[in-house]
C-alpha cells in the first residue's frame, strides 16, 4: 500500500512512523509512507498556506489553492482521500479493514480552524475523526490511522493470526490474560486457564469478553450503535 500524507508539520511524523511494526512494514516494501509539507505547494514569497474566513469569525483556514496543487500532483487516478477532522465519520477498527484493502490512501492533515470547503467538494473522498475532541492539528489522526491500517496489511504482523483474533475483531472488549508466574504475590491465575481444558478456557475467555463488554463499554452491544464488523449493515442503517 502507498500512503502520501499532506501537512504542515512533516517532522511530526518522525518517531512514531520510524519504530516497530510500521518501520518494519515500510523497510518489507509492504507499506510505501511519502510526507509531503503544504507549504511546498505555495508560491509567493511568505508561503502562505491559510487566509481568514469570509463572513468573519474567529481563526484561520487553510487557502484552496496549495491544497489543489498539491492533491493535483498526488492524488492521481488511484487515491482515496482522506480529511482529518473532528467533523468526519467516528474512525474504528471496520473503517480500518476498508482502507487496508486500498492501493493508495492520501492523508489531508486539518489545521487552524479549518480546510476551506471547496476542497471538501472537490477532492475528499471520505473524512474521518479518531475521537470527539479537537487538537492542534490532523498530524496525530493520521498517524493513527497510518498504524491501525498497517498491521492490517497481508504479511505484517508475524502472527497472522493475531490481527483476527483480538479485541474489536469480534466486536467485544479482549478477554483477561496471564503469563507466568501462576501465583505473583498471592495473586492467582485462574484455574481454568492451567486446566489443560480447551473447551472449557475457550468458553471462559468468551464469557468474561460478554462480561467485560457489558459493564465497560455496553454501546458496543447495542445493535443500533456498535460500530458493526466489516462489511455489515447496522440496524439503524437498514
Ligand atoms: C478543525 C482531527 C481542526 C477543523 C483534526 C481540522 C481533531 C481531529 C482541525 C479541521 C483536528 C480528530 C485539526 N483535531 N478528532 N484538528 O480526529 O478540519
Amino acid at each position: 500500500m502507498k500512503i502520501d500524507v499532506l501537512t504542515l508539520f512533516p517532522a511530526m511524523f518522525a518517531g512514531p512512523l520510524d519504530e516497530s511494526i510500521v518501520q518494519r512494514a515500510r523497510k518489507s516494501g509492504r507499506l510505501e509512507l511519502n510526507l509531503h509539507n503544504l507549504r511546498d505547494y505555495t508560491h509567493d514569497r511568505h508561503r502562505t498556506v491559510d487566509d481568514r474566513p469570509f463572513g468573519g469569525g474567529p481563526g484561520m483556514l487553510l487557502k484552496p489553492e496549495p491544497l489543489f496543487e498539491a492533491l493535483e500532483h498526488l492524488a492521481g487516478e488511484s487515491a482515496w482521500v482522506i480529511l482529518l477532522t473532528p467533523a468526519g465519520r467516528p474512525f474504528n477498527q471496520s473503517i480500518a479493514l476498508e482502507l487496508a484493502r486500498k492501493e493508495h490512501l492520501l492523508l489531508i492533515c486539518g489545521s487552524y480552524e479549518g480546510v476551506d470547503e471547496r476542497v471538501h467538494e472537490g477532492w475528499v473522498d471520505e473524512e474521518l475523526s479518531i475521537g470527539d475532541y479537537v487538537l492542534t492539528n490532523g498530524a496525530l489522526p493520521a498517524m493513527v490511522i497510518i498504524d491501525v491500517v498497517t498491521r492490517l496489511l497481508p504479511g505484517v504482523l508475524g502472527d497472522e493470526q493475531s490481527a483476527q483474533e483480538e479485541s474489536f475483531s469480534h466486536g467485544l472488549l479482549e478477554y483477561p490474560q496471564y503469563t507466568r508466574p501462576a501465583d505473583f504475590r498471592g495473586l492467582k491465575v485462574p484455574e481454568v486457564l492451567r486446566s489443560g481444558n480447551h473447551a472449557q478456557i475457550t468458553a471462559w475467555r468468551a464469557e468474561q469478553s460478554r462480561l467485560r463488554t457489558a459493564h465497560r463499554r455496553p454501546d458496543l452491544l447495542d445493535r443500533t450503535t456498535a460500530p458493526g464488523l466489516p462489511g455489515q449493515a447496522k440496524q439503524n442503517d437498514l
